[in-house]
Formats: C-alpha cells, structure tokens, sequence
C-alpha cells in the first residue's frame, strides 16, 4: 500500500514539472551527455517555470555552474543531483505529521485560505483520511458566506460518511465553528475540522471571522484551534507565496497544505513558501478522489522531481 502511494506521488509530480523532468530526464536519460553552457541555461529556464523561486534556483544553479568549473565532464545526472542536494537542505523539517494528541477533546483543525483554493475538497478527504487512521470526525461548514457551499460539503460528507454540522446560509460562521467544537466533544469525537470561507484575503472582514472563529473555539478549549491550516493552490506559483504571507501574518498559520499539484507544471510553489515562512506541509493534494490527499514527503518529492529512474 505505502509503496504504491509513493509512486502515486512520484507520478504526479513527475507530470507536475514536465520542463523540469524533460531537461534533467532528456540528459539523464543520455547518460554520456555532457553539461554546457546551454544545458545550464535550460535548467534556469527550466527551474524558474517550475516556480522554485529565485533564491532556490539561485543556489541550484551557482553549485552546478562551480561543479561544472571544477570538472568539465559534468553529466546531466550529476547536475540533477545537486540540484536534488540543494532542495534537500532547503525542504529540511517541510515535512509536517499529523499525530493525534488525545488531550484535546476534539483536537480542532481550521482549513482557511482563499477562494478556490481547495479547503472545502480538502476538509471532506482530510475528515475521510483521519476517519482511515481510526479517528472519529466531526466535520463543521464554516462557509456560510457562499450559498452554494453547504450543498457542496453536504454532497461530500455524504459520500463520504463523515458526520457534519453545517447552519443556514448567511449564518454565523463562529457559531458555526463553536457547535462543530461541541457536538464533537458531546459525541466523544477525536478531531474536528473547519471549512472556512474564502473571500479575498485583501478584505480585512474575512481574517477578522476568521479571529472570531478562533476566539470563539478557545471557550471551549483555551489551545483551540490547535492547527491553523493554510490550503494553497499548488498551481498559482509565486501568487501562493503572497497569500501564505498575508494568512500568516494576520492568523498564525501553523501548516500547510498545498492543493492541485496534479496537473501543474509549476509544482516548485510550495518550496518558496517552505522557505521564506518556515510552515510545515502536512498535505498534498495530488487529485480530486478523497485517497489523492497524501502526507507530505520530501524526499519522495524530490526524487520525483530529480530522481534518474524513469
Ligand atoms: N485536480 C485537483 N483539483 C482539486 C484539488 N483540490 C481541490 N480541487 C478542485 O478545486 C476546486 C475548488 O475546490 P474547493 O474545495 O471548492 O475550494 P475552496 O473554495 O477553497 O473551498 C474544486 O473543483 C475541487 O475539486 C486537487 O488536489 N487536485
Ligand atoms: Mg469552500
């Protein structure tokens, strides 16, 4: 099982960054190749389109260009794997762990994060995954704000199994947040997840529900929310990192999870975020199938990514 995950994910990002995989996979694969002046250039190019971000890229290619001086019979296989060095070092402690902590009764999870991000798939495979793992859930429609999003987390939750607390439409979205807190506790739930709204993050009005909802949680549980998840969109590339500095900043996030990594070529996003804000993955999520939301592993990630094997 776990194998056959891993090369679910080393399938997905192998399509995640078709540029990336072709430049390194064109010279790997031609293992006598040699590396040039314009394969170094192809590389860049390569790396900024797969949204690395500057910094990474920077330190990849200054450490290819010093080997390549070093020795000039520099393979593409060795290029990639200093490449594959380099993100190693950047991505040390990216991978967050969800572990239960049977103190906290429930331990409540808040997905927040903008509009079509992911949160509300996300909060439904999450629910669906911890239930796998031997966790009672109650999941809690904090979206009041869309008319439509209590019908969409309703049709999840229902295919799914997962037990909901949702409200009206125009309701309270920390009243909300508070009954899911509760009917998890009275059932005697492990966790509870919220589904947030998502109107622009440049409108004050949605960070300070989200406070609420925070303020409003901590009566029950002085800790709670225990885990201030961002959901991004893997696929908006440098735009991604802004917004998880926006959330950050005004609501403490706590961890991430990074959404649509299938079917981008710009799957690098999440190690300019890991980077500049230091906030542990705890999630990918690689399709729209509840199993397709996966823990997080760097190092399947970046063999993935630079790994020689086909
Ligand atoms: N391909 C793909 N689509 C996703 C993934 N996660 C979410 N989506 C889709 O993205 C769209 C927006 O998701 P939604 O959960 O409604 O976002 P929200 O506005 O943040 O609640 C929906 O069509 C989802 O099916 C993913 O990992 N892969
Ligand atoms: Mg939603």
């Amino acid at each position: 099982m776990f194998g056959s995950l891993i090369q679910k994910f080393k399938d997905t990002f192998r399509k995640a960054a078709p540029g990336l995989r072709k430049i390194f996979g064109k010279i790997g694969g031609i293992f006598a190749a040699k590396i040039d002046a314009a394969t170094i250039e192809e590389i860049e190019e390569a790396l900024y389109s797969a949204d690395f971000g500057v910094e990474t890229t920077t330190e990849i290619l200054d450490e290819i260009r010093a080997a390549y001086r070093a020795e000039k019979e520099l393979r593409g296989q060795d290029a990639a794997k200093i490449a594959a060095t380099v993100l190693g070092r950047v991505l040390a402690g990216s991978e967050g762990v969800f572990t239960h902590d049977p103190g906290r009764k429930p331990e409540v999870i808040a997905l927040i994060g903008v509009n079509g991000a992911g949160k509300t798939t996300t909060a439904a495979k999450l629910a669906w995954r911890l239930r796998q793992d031997g966790l009672g859930v109650v999941l809690g429609a904090c979206d009041t704000f869309r008319a439509a999003a209590n019908a969409q987390i309703e049709t999840w939750a229902e295919r799914l199994g997962v037990e909901l607390v949702a409200s009206q439409h125009g309701a309270d979205a920390a009243a909300v947040a508070f009954d899911t807190v509760q009917a998890a506790r009275a059932r005697g739930r492990e966790v509870a997840v919220l589904d947030t709204a998502g109107r622009l993050h440049t409108k004050g009005h949605l960070l300070e529900e989200l406070k609420k909802i925070a303020r409003v949680t901590a009566k029950l549980d002085p800790a709670a929310p225990h885990h201030r998840w961002l959901v991004v969109d893997g696929s908006l590339g440098s735009n991604s990192l802004e917004q998880a500095r926006v959330f950050h900043e005004a609501f403490g996030v706590t961890g991430l999870i990074v959404t649509k990594l299938d079917g981008t070529s710009r799957g690098g996003a999440l190690v300019g975020i890991y980077r500049s804000l230091k906030i542990p993955v705890y999630f990918v999520g690689l399709g729209e199938q509840p199993e397709d939301l996966q823990p997080f592993s760097k190092d399947a990630y970046i063999d993935a990514l630079f790994g020689s094997e086909a």
